[in-house]
């Protein structure tokens, strides 16, 4: 019993110095991008950010114009309402180059990268 116990506390000692310097956080607290994009254009030009391998990525579109957001490779797409942001959140499992578009206009908002 006693040991039992002493194990969890030594586990979490070793658990929240870890999660605060290593991978855990990073994987938790997600990469924000914040699009707004003005008649299929985003505002000041297409966002190109480069993130890490199973990072939680969070893109949030608001647009005047369109109907969904689609980030290609991923192949996720959420539908869009008029000045309202539109979140995809996902885990970037997968490396390489990947387009967000607007449709149907096919505009393109974004460009993420994964290394
Ligand atoms: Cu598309």
């Amino acid at each position: 019993m006693r040991t039992a116990l002493v194990t969890a506390i030594a586990l979490v000692a070793i658990a929240i110095p870890a999660g605060v310097a290593g991978t855990a956080a990073a994987a938790v607290k997600p990469v924000v991008i914040n699009i707004t994009a003005v008649n299929g254009r985003p505002v000041g030009g297409i966002k190109r950010p480069t993130v890490k391998k199973c990072q939680t990525i969070r893109i949030i579109v608001k647009t005047n114009v369109g109907s969904q957001i689609h980030l290609h490779g991923y192949n996720i797409e959420k539908t869009v309402k008029k000045g309202v942001p539109t979140v995809i959140q996902f885990v970037a499992k997968v490396q390489g180059r990947f387009e967000l578009e607007l449709h149907p206009m096919d505009a393109l908002l974004a460009q993420v990268t994964v290394k």
